[in-house]
């Protein structure tokens, strides 16, 4: 059998290894020599690499105390490698267990076989039958080096040794184009193989520890041009590599480098290194190009920084100008980015949106009434989807208007429970108050590992928009300490509860209950149970629209329940299902649309839910709370996780059909006997807080009254 040298250079990737090696050491082609490159890596991850040394006599631990980077990792392990082949893979990336066996049955006496490398964020599903591979003999060769590296290639040592074959070492990323360049030249054919594939791992956390490619786009850039004037002073008497590194560097040009000195301040940073290399293209590789990027190009030819400066600042004017025509929408952050933002900031102005624009509710609605009763010098602003009857004198504007970006650019105050969207641009002496919208048991943002939604940015995205945030609510001292981990919250934290819980703690409480059962139209001789179950990351249409199905057996309910109790069903914001309560009529109603949940916290007896952060609130009236959570093991061990453990910590019984629910609520006075210690442990740490007046204080504490 012939041997592969597996090299892999490791950098900190201790929570990405496991899968990587185990996906290796159990490749179902054995005859492997494993070369565990370690880069400078940390204690933590040069022990798990120690440790899987120990555990499988094929790999070898090559050890640089110094990082040196991933060229000169994968360049040690060419010089430590004894194989008769080559098979080169990143530590936080993983393989189907066939790949090797593939590769090395279908290589016969080709010098390289290339498979394909395919992007995940989460691990995908294995496929169902194994199909088999076939050899395409002629690939096209510019395409098989468009993607620049040398990952889910098998390649004959001969060929490495014969050519010299090495990886550049004083650059971060690109390192793999000095090596495969040879390869172009010296390789007659380029056998492409099929159903052979190499896991890409995106990494969903491109800001506690990014991957090569998520570094800073200038860093890159500069590693690039490196490369570039590097390879082009070394292939200089080659006309074919020459014209094809040209045709690389203007494509690099055109979809790279413009867009990062879309942000002016990159210019002067980086203008030097792109007029090096902008030097060296052959004249003639620029006929093609159109009149503005040749401009550009030979604005950096001669070093003429200021003119091209203004240059790419009209480019993008330009670019965007095009882009906006393409809808309303763009027109108008258009608008918002070139004019809107330059117009007078109003410092008695304030905008706000709740659940993104869906509704008016949860803190930002306390906010504003304390605030429209008491600052009458402020000017309100409100943002939502469809019209809303709210008290007061706010204007109310359209999510996504014209309006609606006019006056997020020029009111000093944004007050908003959710992110708002990325395209906004925060002006000096903004202020934007976040409020959160409920303390957390199921994992948030950077302490998620698997991001299971619809989004696979979601942290990078996040990340970018809390920047903005310069006050946020905490309802309790452990939610506090979460959102500084979890959103990596460095600004002003407001712990003084939630606006939004006042109305728990109000003296008046059980007279509006009585008052909003009569609005509803509820029987007042019958109790009420609130089911509010929340939202599955991995059930959704699109983002933002996510599929619900209804374990609650509604008609047995009615039947056991009825004379006593009605039910209320509140779905989440997300959830874009309509709930079907046909046959449990004037027992079920549906309040999934209805404005503000606090208050059908206050008409409610017992409230059900499953990891929705409502219970944290609800149990601010100390009444009865069971969790439905027929899915328990997989929402807490696959889509989220918790930070409290719930069979320990909650204020109540863990249901697992609709069958448990009814039978508990048929004897809640025992059942909640039973959790009466858990209940007061729970409300002293979780409600200690909250004394009816948050509101007040977040209002005097943000507008300084
Ligand atoms: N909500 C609601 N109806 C539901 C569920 C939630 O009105 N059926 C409202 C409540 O105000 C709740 C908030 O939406 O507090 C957040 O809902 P969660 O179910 O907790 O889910 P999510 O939107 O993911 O927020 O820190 C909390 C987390 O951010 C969770």
């Amino acid at each position: 059998m012939k041997k592969v040298s597996v090299i892999i250079p490791v950098y900190n990737t201790t929570e990405f290894l496991p899968e990587c090696l185990e996906s290796v050491i159990n490749q179902t082609y054995t005859d492997l020599e494993i070369l565990l490159i370690n880069d400078g890596s940390d204690q933590g991850c040069r022990d798990l690499l120690e440790e899987y040394a120990n555990k499988d006599a094929r790999i070898y631990l090559v050890d640089s105390i110094q990082r040196k980077g991933v060229g000169a990792a994968r360049n040690a392990g060419i010089n430590r490698a004894s194989g008769d082949f080559v098979y080169f893979l990143d530590s936080d990336d993983y393989l189907p267990l066939s790949t090797i066996e593939r590769h090395v049955h279908h290589i016969g006496s080709h010098s390289m076989l290339t498979g394909r490398v395919k992007k995940v964020t989460v691990k995908p599903e294995e496929a169902g039958e194994e199909r088999n591979s076939k050899v395409l003999k002629n690939r096209n060769k510019t395409r098989l080096f468009k993607n620049y590296s040398v990952l889910n290639r098998l390649i004959s040592m001969e060929f490495v040794k014969g050519n010299k074959l090495r990886f550049s070492e004083n650059v971060e990323n690109y390192s793999d184009v000095e090596f495969l360049i040879p390869c172009m030249i010296n390789m007659k054919k380029y056998p492409y193989i099929t159903e052979c594939l190499y896991y890409k791992r995106v990494r969903n956390d491109p800001i506690t520890n990014p991957a090569l490619s998520q570094m800073d786009k200038d860093k890159v850039v500069r590693d690039y041009m490196a490369v570039y004037n590097l390879l082009k002073d070394q292939y200089e008497g080659n006309g074919a590599v020459s014209k094809f590194l040209d045709r690389q560097f203007l494509n690099y040009y055109r979809k790279s480098v413009i867009m990062l000195l879309a942000d002016q301040k990159q210019v002067p940073q980086s203008f030097n290194s792109i007029s090096i290399a902008a030097k060296k293209v052959n004249p003639k590789a620029l006929k093609k190009l159109n009149v503005v990027v040749k401009t550009e190009i030979n604005q950096l030819r001669n070093e003429k920084q200021a003119s091209y400066a203004r240059l790419i600042k009209l480019h993008h004017l330009l670019r965007n100008a095009k882009r906006a025509v393409k809808s309303r929408r763009k027109v108008y952050v258009f608008l918002y980015r070139n004019f809107f933002i330059r117009m007078p900031m109003k410092q008695k102005k304030i905008v706000f949106e709740s659940f993104l624009g869906k509704n008016y509710s949860d803190s930002p609605k306390n906010i504003y009434e304390e605030m429209h009763q008491n600052y009458k010098d402020y000017k309100f602003i409100w943002s939502f989807n469809e019209k809303r009857k709210i008290p007061g004198n706010a204007k109310q504007v359209k999510r996504f208007s014209l309006a609606y970006y006019y006056h997020l650019a020029t009111s000093k105050y944004w007050v908003s429970n959710s992110r708002l969207p990325m395209h906004l641009d925060k002006r000096p002496g903004n202020i934007y108050l976040q409020t959160w919208h409920g303390t957390p048991l199921k994992k948030l943002v950077f302490d998620m590992n698997e991001i299971h939604s619809a989004n696979p940015k979601y942290k990078l995205h996040f990340y970018k928009q809390s920047r903005r945030w310069d006050y946020l609510i905490a309802a309790n001292q452990y939610s506090s300490d979460i959102f500084k981990s979890a959103f990596k919250f460095e600004k002003k934290m407001l712990e003084f509860g939630y606006p939004r819980n006042d109305i728990l703690h109000d003296a008046e409480r059980d007279h509006k209950a009585d008052e909003l059962k009569l609005k509803f139209g509820l029987p007042l001789d019958k109790k009420v149970i609130l089911y509010a179950p929340t939202w599955r990351d991995d059930d959704f249409y699109e983002p933002g629209k996510y599929k619900f199905q209804l374990r609650l057996n509604l008609q047995q309910m009615k039947e056991r329940l009825g004379d006593e109790y009605v039910i209320l069903l509140r779905m989440h914001y997300f959830i874009a299902d309509d709930i079907d309560t046909s046959g449990a009529e004037g027992f079920a109603y549906n309040f999934s649309k209805h404005n503000d949940i606090a208050d059908l916290y206050l008409i409610s007896d017992i409230l059900i839910t499953d990891y929705s952060s409502v219970f944290f609130d609800y149990a601010n009236l100390k009444r009865p709370i069971l969790f439905y959570t027929y899915d328990l093991e997989k929402y807490r061990d696959t889509l989220r996780g918790f930070y409290i453990n719930m069979e320990e910590e909650v204020p109540g019984p863990l249901l697992r059909d609709s069958e448990d629910v009814i039978r508990t609520i048929e004897n809640i006075d025992e059942v909640m006997e039973q959790y009466k210690g858990n209940y007061e442990r729970f409300y002293e740490k979780f409600c200690g807080w909250e004394k009816g007046n948050a509101t007040k204080q977040v209002v005097k504490q943000v507008f300084k009254s």
